[in-house]
């Protein structure tokens, strides 16, 4: 059997002559209803034929549609230890691209040298990935072995 239901959040369902509306068949329209775009159905019976909606030339139908909106994942930036990057150098990368003030940087460093893997910072994907490879560029360019990573959280 097919169902059609027509979501209107200002009224009721409509039915009857309006065209262009999002139909929903064969479902559980309680499960789908918030997939279904919003639609404001605007119109009156001037066409005189009485049927309580408008059919002529007055009808309009506006189909507002309910942007989708998620959050955005969000990965934790990593800093592993090693035994030969010197500590000045890890202070300055979280200084530089993890905008740590130098207590904060000092402190992560130190999270890191003693327990072997700390979080610098947690941002979106594109954001975490550009710390990571600003962060492996300077240290192969000072010749450190100086390692980050991902991690979804
Ligand atoms: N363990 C390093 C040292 O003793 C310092 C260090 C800290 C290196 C943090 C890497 O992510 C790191 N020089």
């Amino acid at each position: 059997m097919a169902v059609w239901a027509f979501f209107c959040p200002r009224s009721d369902t409509i039915f009857g002559k309006i065209t262009g509306m999002v139909p929903i068949r064969n479902m559980n329209i309680l499960d789908r209803l918030d997939r279904v775009p919003a639609i404001y159905a605007a119109g009156n019976d001037d066409d005189n034929d009485k049927d309580g909606g408008g059919g002529g030339p007055d009808t309009g139908v506006v189909i507002k549609t309910r942007p989708k909106v998620k959050k955005p994942s969000m990965y934790k930036v990593l800093m592993l230890n090693d035994d030969y990057t010197p500590m000045e150098f890890v202070v300055h990368v979280l200084e530089r691209v993890f905008s740590k003030n130098g207590d904060d940087a000092t402190r992560i460093m130190l999270h890191v040298h003693q327990k072997g893997v700390g979080v610098c910072g947690v941002y979106t994907y594109e954001v975490a990935e550009t710390k990571v490879t600003q962060t492996m560029d300077l240290a192969r360019k000072h010749q450190h072995p100086l390692q980050c990573a991902l991690e979804k959280e």
